[in-house]
């Protein structure tokens, strides 16, 4: 990091109708949520989607007509990568907050949980990706964290107006196997740790250091069309099989 662009996979999850009521006035289009992320072979483990309550969020409308929910900063790199209509300009349609997409159903590629929900994060970064981060708890110790949080804490789930049934059924998907973490490494890494929560940030830290090296050489696909190799192998057919069918999009930053 810090040399030269990084290469994202943009995961599009698509708005399921009801839209909440800020969003109604885009009712009938093709609405995603687009998340930024380093991990396509992941997203079998998709669980959620998080969003920060408090963080500005724009729709904005691209030149096939789709509209993307993402941080202004993120909509304007798309803007120089040739998602608009028109090079490095920004059509805004919306600006809302988090919260106001907080609770919302979408449907997002390989997971098998047939509709995942938006839930708060609060340890989202403004100046990272889309502001918007798919939650693959099996192997993201900082998904793990954060949905274990919502889980565990009624209280949590009602200040944010989060139903039982958007977390509750949610569980951890084993994925990929790495050897010495079994196939829920985020799971052994926080376990090993004591992590308490989402802002326990060292334990974390540490618990990225020993699961993501390791899971990148030695870690195996235990579902999909690429079950049975590993990771470093199976990111860019998957991260194409996704784009291939619309359903994702290479972004940079
Ligand atoms: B990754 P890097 Cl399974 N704030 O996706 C906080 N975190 C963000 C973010 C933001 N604004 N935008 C993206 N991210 C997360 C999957 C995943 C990720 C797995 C394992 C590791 C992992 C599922 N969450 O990231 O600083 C996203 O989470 C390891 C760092 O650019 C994204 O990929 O390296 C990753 O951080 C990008 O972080």
């Amino acid at each position: 990091e810090g040399v030269g662009p990084q290469e994202y996979t943009l995961i599009k999850m698509k708005a399921v109708e009801p839209l909440p009521p800020k969003l109604q006035s885009l009712g009938g289009r093709p609405i995603y949520l687009v998340a930024a992320t380093l991990r396509p072979e992941t997203m079998y483990g998709q669980t959620n989607c998080w969003v920060r309550p408090d963080m500005k969020y724009v729709a904005h409308e691209l030149a096939n007509g789709e509209v993307f929910v993402c941080t202004l900063r993120a909509a304007r790199n798309m803007a120089y990568q040739g998602f608009t209509k028109v090079n490095g300009k920004v059509d805004v349609l919306l600006d809302i907050v988090g919260q106001d997409i907080m609770g919302m159903g979408l449907h997002a590629p390989l997971t098998k949980y047939k509709m995942i929900y938006t839930l708060p994060m609060l340890t989202i970064k403004e100046d990272k990706g889309t502001g918007i981060v798919t939650s693959v708890p099996s192997d993201a110790p900082d998904d793990f964290a954060a949905l274990r949080d919502l889980k565990k804490k009624q209280p949590f789930r009602e200040k944010y107006g989060i139903k039982d049934e958007m977390v509750l059924p949610y569980d951890p998907v084993p994925i990929i196997e790495i050897p010495g973490f079994g196939n829920l490494s985020a799971v052994t890494a926080c376990e090993q740790l004591k992590v308490q929560s989402q802002n326990d940030k060292d334990k974390l830290t540490e618990a990225k250091e020993r699961v993501y090296l390791k899971g990148f050489y030695e870690g195996v696909m235990l579902v999909g069309d690429c079950k049975g190799e590993k990771v470093q192998d199976v990111k860019k057919p998957i991260q194409k099989k996704m784009i291939d069918r619309n359903e994702a999009v290479v972004y940079q930053e």
